[in-house]
């Protein structure tokens, strides 16, 4: 059977890098772009998303994008309009000049960042909540699931937006065991928003499947994702690193992205 081509935005990145490494197991080939170098790949394409004619060539051909670039983290908001809201405008337009039929796009649990954390024995958050932004950050990545649902209903291009948790190598905090998603599963939930059929637009929760699980991954597993991986492991570490009082921010799902003082990209 031919491997279906992919193209990769924000491949050098965190979980671009993840995902180079595991999607070709999973019977992809990959185009790779970021605005970065991509370390050993000499065939990706450094360009910016509002670089057309780069973005029309790395399109061209493409059986789905899977797009992951964006500034991750909180920034000014000249900075998130330009790389994260046009950035992802682009991205669609490109698509759908070139015909491509399906995006999976890397949303983020800050889409609904003050949404409260359900308290213990709640029923998890659904994917349903309506959108509660807690920066310019998660802002942005509201346009990015209303971006899709405007391309699917006008266009008819299918987009699977993954309110990805925190997807690392393995979970950092205490809230992480939460909301941590193991570079193997994401890989999985990437493989499943690509293959399942007549998706629309579906906007899911991407996460390991954790003891301490703060949303429902109901809308995933529809998708076919199997999670393999629990953070739980990580707890007995982390809760005496960090200790179990309160932490600023953990009243709602995105944490310090609800304090005064979110996180921001280091240059
Ligand atoms: C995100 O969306 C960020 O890109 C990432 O750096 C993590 O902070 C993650 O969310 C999280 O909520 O842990």
């Amino acid at each position: 059977a031919t491997r279906s081509s992919i193209l990769l935005t924000g491949a050098a990145g965190n979980i671009g890098t993840f995902l180079r490494d595991r999607l070709p197991q999973h019977g992809y080939r990959l185009r790779l772009f970021d605005s970065r170098p991509v370390e050993g790949e000499p065939d990706a394409v450094t360009a910016e998303l509002h670089d057309r004619e780069a973005l029309r060539a790395a399109m061209a051909g493409a059986d789905a994008v899977v797009h992951l670039a964006a500034i991750p983290l909180e920034a000014p908001f000249e900075e998130i309009l330009h790389a994260n809201i046009e950035g992802t405008y682009r991205l669609y337009e490109a698509a759908r000049e070139a015909g491509v039929r399906r995006v999976v796009l890397a949303s983020s649990n800050h889409a609904v960042g003050f949404t409260p954390v359900p308290a213990e024995g709640a029923p998890l958050i659904p994917g349903t909540v309506p959108h509660r932004p807690d920066t310019f950050y998660g802002l942005s990545k509201c346009f990015g699931e209303d971006l899709a649902a405007l391309y699917w209903d006008r266009h008819g291009i299918e987009s699977v937006s993954l309110r990805i948790g925190s997807c690392f190598r393995a979970p950092r905090s205490v809230r992480m065991l939460s909301t941590w998603l193991s570079p193997d599963d994401c890989a999985r939930l990437v493989h499943a928003a690509l293959t399942a059929e007549g998706v629309g637009h579906t906007v899911v929760y991407g996460s390991s499947a954790n003891t301490r699980l703060w949303w429902d991954l109901s809308g995933a597993r529809a998708l076919g994702y199997e999670p393999r991986d629990d953070s739980e492991p990580y707890a007995a570490a982390l809760l005496a690193a960090e200790g179990e009082g309160p932490q600023p921010g953990d009243a709602w799902l995105g944490g310090a992205f609800c304090t005064d003082s979110p996180p921001t990209r280091t240059p």
